[in-house]
């Protein structure tokens, strides 16, 4: 198995992926682009990620990219880390839920908040309202309830 390749700019979304990185033990090389000189829009990195965006990450002919999805990847290509229970695992529900809580409720979420966003009709968006993100998080954390 060759070594992943992490495209990641500091400051960036890229920081998650950098530290699941870290949790691995530093399994991958590291390329850093300069987003400000644009070199995430160059055509040999917008055949990896044709959003221009970072992180990616390329490994073996693999192509992943989206930050949460970069982090379940590596879980599963590094499994003697433990860092995901395996796809056999009744947990694996719960690791999928809370992985994917991240980028599709706390993010816009907490982007809605700064931007002062109003919704007329929160049912229609994928986080609800900030409430019903809080109190979910607030549900697991205190109670170890796995929904
Ligand atoms: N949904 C993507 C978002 C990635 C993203 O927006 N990255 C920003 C940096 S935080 C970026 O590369 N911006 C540069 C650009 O769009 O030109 C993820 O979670 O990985």
């Amino acid at each position: 198995m060759g070594k992943p390749v992490l495209y990641h700019m500091p400051q960036s979304r890229g920081a998650t992926t950098l530290w699941m990185n870290e949790e691995l033990g530093q399994v991958c090389d590291i390329k850093l682009l300069n987003l400000k000189a644009g070199e995430q829009k160059q055509p040999d990195y917008l055949k990896l990620n044709p959003m221009g965006k970072v992180p990616a990450l390329s490994h073996d002919g693999a192509v992943v990219t989206e930050a949460a999805a970069i982090c379940a990847y590596l879980a599963d290509a590094f499994p003697d880390a433990g860092l995901a229970p395996a796809t056999t695992d009744p947990l694996r529900g719960v690791y999928y839920r809370w992985m994917f809580f991240a980028p599709s409720c706390i993010e816009p979420m907490m982007l809605d908040k700064l931007s002062k966003a109003t919704r007329e009709n929160s049912g229609a968006t994928g986080h609800g309202t900030e409430e019903s993100v809080l109190s979910a998080l607030s549900l697991r954390l205190s109670t170890g309830h796995s929904f």
